[in-house]
């Protein structure tokens, strides 16, 4: 099986908590979570990543704001000595997404981006979620006074998979990622997984184009996520003594596992279609030694019929084994996602 690619794409307001999330991700993967273990094929980036959270350690120091430059990154994801995935991401500014175009370059580069992702994850901060949480959880978020930019996010992702579904290809899986999971507890009063839970129910109202009835054929993960315990300040330098990372892994798993799925159904399709070709050219094989005259240039035929019934059974099998091992994999990996709510075709599948 060759190692695909993902081509992952972050979204969120700034300081929604991108940068920081990556950086603890990539931390946390790089030690290894189950056996999946992430690293970055330029070594140098490695060496950058580990500088920065040693940093974080020993100072407090966050990474700094993204600027109009965006910072690419190419990992990679692995389970024991296999290469699963490459990950191709890219770290933008909140604001690309939301400035108009021609502000900057990276406006158009994003959006460029955005068109090829098979993965979309979306930060939501949890400061803001919880606000919404202890307001009832109401649809139909204002517009203009809404600091997560939901509707405007949602006009982006929306106009993906509109393109996407017209050309006839899969839309990309997306995570709805709560940043800073820590505020969801101390902002709502609510045990996190009780607030967590209260997001997931009435993530239509949130988001919904990602979770209403419009939203189907989308596969969508809710995540909460958090580097530490570090309050609401959004400061750049936090409180060392508060790192305490939780489920930094459990997005990239859920795009791991989204890409695999999609990758059985396009199987399935091809070993019909190889099974339908091997039919017909058995039918062709027996068709021509039915008939008793024709001797030498029958031969030839049936010859070749023989050769491309080989050519088939080879593809078939060669498919069957992608197949069954895309299956295995993504059976290890649901193991991991227990616990995380799941969307599909706007309908909450776990909780
Ligand atoms: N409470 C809490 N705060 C966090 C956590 N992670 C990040 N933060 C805070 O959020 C701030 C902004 O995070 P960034 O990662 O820079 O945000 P961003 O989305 O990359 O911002 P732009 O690059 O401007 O788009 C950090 O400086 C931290 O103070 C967390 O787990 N908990
Ligand atoms: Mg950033």
């Amino acid at each position: 099986m060759t190692v695909p690619t993902l081509t992952l794409t972050l979204l969120g307001a700034s300081g929604s908590g991108k940068t920081a999330y990556l950086h603890g991700m990539y931390n946390r993967l790089s030690m290894g979570v189950q056996g999946y273990y992430l690293y970055t094929t330029d070594p140098d980036l490695d060496l950058d990543l580990a500088e920065d959270w040693a940093r974080l350690r020993r100072t407090g120091a966050m990474p700094k704001a993204t600027s109009e430059r965006p910072i690419s990154y190419e990992f990679v994801f692995r389970r024991g000595m296999r290469d699963l995935m490459t990950i191709d991401c890219v770290d933008f500014r909140g604001n690309a997404a939301l400035d108009r175009r021609g502000a900057a370059d990276d406006v158009a580069l994003l959006e460029d981006r955005l068109m090829r992702s098979d993965s979309i994850v979306l930060a939501l901060d949890s400061e803001h979620v919880a606000e919404w949480i202890k307001a009832g959880a109401p649809g139909n978020l204002d517009r203009d006074d809404d600091p997560m930019e939901i509707s405007r996010f949602s006009r982006a992702i929306s106009r993906v998979f509109s393109t996407r579904l017209a050309d006839g290809d899969p839309v990309p899986g997306v995570t709805v990622l709560l940043t800073k999971a820590d505020l969801l507890a101390e902002r709502t009063g609510l045990r996190a997984s009780e607030a967590l839970q209260t997001a997931g129910r009435n993530l239509p109202k949130l988001v919904p184009v990602l979770a209403g009835d419009e939203a189907e054929g989308v596969t969508v993960a809710l995540c909460a996520v958090q580097l530490g315990d570090f309050g609401a300040a959004g400061e750049a330098t936090v409180d060392a003594s508060r790192i305490a990372p939780k489920n930094l892994h459990l997005p990239i798993i859920f795009s791991l596992r989204h890409y695999l799925s999609e990758g059985i159904v396009r199987n399935r399709q091809e070993m019909g279609r190889l099974a339908e070709s091997i039919d017909a050219s058995r039918g062709e094989l027996a068709a021509l030694s039915q008939g008793l005259f024709g001797g030498l240039f029958k031969g030839a035929q049936k010859n070749s019929a023989r050769q491309e019934i080989d050519r088939l059974l080879g593809n078939s099998s060669a498919t069957s084994d992608d197949l069954r091992r895309a299956q295995e994999r993504c059976r290890e990996l649901d193991e991991e996602l227990r616990g995380v709510a799941v969307f599909r075709d706007g309908r909450l599948l776990t909780d």
